[in-house]
Parts: C-alpha cells; sequence; structure tokens
C-alpha cells in the first residue's frame, strides 16, 4: 500500500518529518508519496535526503490565485490519484500532513469498498483528512468530481460561507462537495455513487480527529484544527480541547516528534532544532514528558492576557485613529 500526503508551504512543512518517522517506525512496508508546492526552508531539504525511500514530487499549480490556493487539497489529491495508479498502485491512504501513524493500516484494504471516509457523531460528522482509495477509473472519476465541486464550492461566496459555517454540517469546502455528492445522512455507511462502493467507518480507526485515549483501535491520529496551534506554536489548549483531554496524544506527538529529529539529524549528519520546523516542545513538560500544572496554568494566563491586552490595545488604536 502507498500513503500518499500533500503538503503545501512551509508552515505545515513542519509536520512532515514526524510524520515520515512515524511510518518508518510503525508501517515501514508502506511506500510514501509527498507532493509538494512553495516550500523552502533548509530543514524540508534535509528532510528530503534522509528518507531515501521515500517519493517526493514537487508540483506547479497555481497557486497564487486564491481559488486554487483554497482548493489545493483537492487538486494534489486528483494528481497524485491520476498518477499512481499509472503507476500501477491501487491501494493507497490519502492523507494530511497533521497526522500520525501509530499502526499498519494495510489490513482495512480487504474490507469491501472503493473509498472508505471516516465519520463520528458530531456536528461535523465527516472528515476528509485521512481516506483509503481503492484506485480504479471509476475511483479516478468520483476524485475528479469531488475536486470539481470542491471548487465550485470555493468559487461561490454563498457555498463558500455555507461550508466553513457552524451551523451546516461541513467544516470545509471539500467536505461540503463529499456530502453533496454522496446526499450524506448520519446513519448510512454505505454509499454507491455511479459505481464507486463508498463505506464510512468510524473515524477512531484511522481519523482520530478528537482528543480521547489512545486504545487498541487508533491507527492514525489526526492532529487538525485547533492542534496546529499548539503543536507548531507550543501553545495552550482551549475549552474544547482541554489539556486534561489531550494531553496522552499532545506527549505522544511531542515524543515522536523529537525521535524524529534525532533521527534526522543522525541520518543527515548536521545540526538542526525542532524550531527549524516550527515545533517548539513547552517549558511546561519536564525531561521525563510530566506536566508542570502550575507552570502551565501561568502560561496560559499569560496568552489569555496577551489576548486581552492586544484587544484593548487595538480598540484604544481604533478610538485614537476616530478622534
Ligand atoms: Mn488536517
Amino acid at each position: 500500500m502507498v500513503f500518499a500526503i500533500g503538503v503545501f508551504g512551509n508552515f505545515f512543512s513542519g509536520m512532515l518529518h514526524t510524520l515520515l518517522y512515524s511510518i518508518y517506525k510503525n508501517a515501514n512496508d508502506a511506500e510514501v508519496y509527498i507532493f509538494y508546492q512553495n516550500i523552502n526552508s533548509r530543514a524540508f531539504g534535509i528532510v528530503k535526503s534522509v528518507f531515501p525511500r521515500v517519493k517526493f514530487r514537487e508540483t506547479d499549480f497555481n497557486l497564487e490565485e486564491k481559488y486554487q490556493r483554497r482548493g489545493s487539497k483537492m487538486l494534489f489529491w486528483e494528481l497524485a490519484a491520476n498518477e499512481l495508479l499509472q503507476q500501477g498502485h491501487t491501494n493507497v491512504c490519502f492523507m494530511d500532513v497533521d497526522t500520525l501513524v501509530l499502526k499498519d493500516i494495510s489490513h482495512f484494504f480487504n474490507e469491501k469498498f472503493d473509498i472508505a471516509f471516516s465519520i463520528k457523531n458530531e456536528k461535523w460528522p465527516l472528515n476528509t483528512g485521512v481516506m483509503l482509495f481503492k484506485l480504479n477509473s471509476n475511483v479516478l472519476s468520483f476524485m475528479q468530481k469531488w475536486k470539481e465541486q470542491s471548487l465550485l464550492n470555493i468559487r461561490n461566496p454563498e457555498n463558500y460561507l455555507k461550508a466553513k459555517s457552524h451551523d451546516y454540517p461541513y467544516g470545509g469546502p471539500d467536505q461540503m462537495a463529499f456530502h453533496t455528492i454522496l446526499s450524506f445522512q448520519k446513519d448510512t455507511l454505505e454509499y454507491n455513487v455511479n459505481g464507486t462502493l463508498l463505506k464510512g467507518f468510524d473515524s477512531k480507526f484511522f481519523n482520530e480527529t478528537r482528543s480521547v485515549r489512545i486504545t487498541e483501535h487508533t491507527h492514525i491520529i489526526h492532529y487538525k484544527g485547533g492542534w496546529q496551534k499548539v503543536i507548531l506554536q507550543g501553545g495552550t489548549f482551549s475549552k474544547k480541547r482541554t489539556l486534561s483531554d489531550s494531553k496522552e496524544m499532545y506527549i505522544l506527538y511531542v515524543k515522536m516528534a523529537e525521535e524524529a529529529l534525532d533521527f534526522v539529524k543522525s541520518k543527515a549528519d548536521v545540526q538542526l532544532t525542532l524550531s527549524e520546523f516550527g515545533i517548539s516542545k513547552p517549558s511546561y513538560l519536564n525531561k521525563s514528558y510530566e506536566v508542570n500544572y502550575f507552570k502551565y496554568s501561568f502560561i496560559q494566563f499569560c496568552a489569555n492576557s496577551e489576548v486581552i491586552i492586544k484587544s484593548y490595545f487595538n480598540s484604544f488604536i481604533n478610538k485614537v485613529k476616530k478622534f
């Protein structure tokens, strides 16, 4: 099987070495393809050189155009699906870069489906961050249709607002498109779209987006949305995603990022720090990864105060401007 990952821009590229290392460590039989664009960091260059089995493919979409940029994931995925099938690959896991692989997932391909997606019982039931595809010409047509519908949602201002609104069950233009094409219904797991069989799996298996305990079912964790601030900016957690709910997953990520850094440094024989990947180990975690809650509360307090002070400052500036 193949893991296919699209990475656009320097910001998210910082998470790549940890993901690649997790695949190397936990799913070593898989092949890996990276489709990337607009990444020019030194760290990325080093990462490219230390995973010789990983295939890196630079794309040249017109990402200066904002609609293309917003739809970059679907552009990457459709291109990747076409190229991978041409090269004779059929079983492909497409995934975001903000993920970690904890276990081999190839056995999921024994199930009957053309496309496997994840669902959960929440306001936004679908999440397209990790999906499994058995590539064939039907599936490629599906992906083309899905890409086109996503780009339509991006270009249509009304749909774009709906796609991101908390009042609708989508959480993004490509998820909205997927919803529409399937005529998705919460309690239906199997769909047939022009001969393509789509099957929903509980998100706990290969697209765990929630802050929960890691179990024997957890194969891939998807550190989506609110996590990125935490991981990439060493920040603090929110009311919706608390430190106590997230602790196990967060410590796993920080440990894996450090282990991955050591691996990269030893292979490339260069000096490199986690901060070059935009990742920081927070000061409230000690050497053995225990949380110092006193420190954490203080850091959270400072972060909140900063927000409050900034908003006071901005309103003050605005008043002065008006005056
Ligand atoms: Mn993601």
